[in-house]
């Protein structure tokens, strides 16, 4: 096809960033949707949001991220941030202790604030300064098997990571979603009299999703 406009997608997904001030969420989000670092960024303030499309198991998934700062007072009203969010992607830096004994306050707000079935992914970021860590691996997958949280190390600077923990993360939640759609599809049929079914499609639950997965 020649041309393919920005709102052909069969499934739209909205992720939250979420962690500490100066984790990195901000160069994460323009790594992954813009290939951009910025070493000098500043605090976020209030909202943004970027999106991304790419192919998950063979669907066309566009991702839309929102990203806020990990600093109190400059953060939106929590309940509009995590409306519709089927993804997280909870950040520490591992050159600072403190941000990840912060993971179980964030993962606490999660719990307030999100559907309680929303995929979450911790990312231990800055992965470069190796020589500056301060949170060991282990420690983290400890927690994240703990936790139930999928886990890995990234680099917004080196690029590292990045990609995978978002495709991660989408493929997760498209998993989950075509097992219920599948689901639906067979309590209908075994419901349905002869002749007098209604025939939910997989395919069109792209629709679905559209509509209830993202509260723009
Ligand atoms: N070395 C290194 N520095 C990073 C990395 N990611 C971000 N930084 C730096 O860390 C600082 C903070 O990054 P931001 O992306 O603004 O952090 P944030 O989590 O969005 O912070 P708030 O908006 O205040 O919540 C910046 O100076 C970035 O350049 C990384 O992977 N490696
Ligand atoms: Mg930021």
């Amino acid at each position: 096809m020649a041309h393919r406009v920005d709102n052909e997608y069969d499934y739209l997904f909205k992720i939250v960033l979420i962690g500490d001030s100066g984790v990195g969420k901000s160069n994460i989000l323009s790594r992954f949707t813009r290939n951009e670092f910025c070493l000098e960024s500043k605090s976020t303030i209030g909202v943004e949001f970027a999106t991304r499309t790419l192919q998950v198991d063979g669907k066309t998934v566009k991702a839309q991220i929102w990203d806020t700062a990990g600093q109190e007072r400059y953060r939106a009203i929590t309940s509009a941030y995590y409306r519709g969010a089927v993804g997280a992607l909870l950040v520490y830096d591992i050159t600072k202790r403190q941000t990840f004994d912060n993971v179980q306050r964030w993962l606490r707000e999660l719990r307030d604030h999100a559907d309680s079935n929303i995929v979450i992914m911790m990312a231990g970021n800055k992965s470069d300064l190796n020589h500056l860590r301060a949170v060991s691996e282990d420690d983290a997958q400890v927690l994240a098997e703990k936790e139930g949280l999928s886990f890995l190390e990234t680099s917004a600077l080196e690029a590292l990571n990045i990609e995978k923990a978002f495709q991660s993360i989408l493929t997760e939640i498209y998993h989950i979603i075509s097992k219920k759609a599948l689901a639906a599809q067979e309590a209908a049929n075994s419901t349905a009299l002869p002749g007098q079914g209604t025939t939910i499609n997989v395919a069109d639950t792209g629709n679905f999703n559209k509509r209830n997965c993202c509260s723009t």
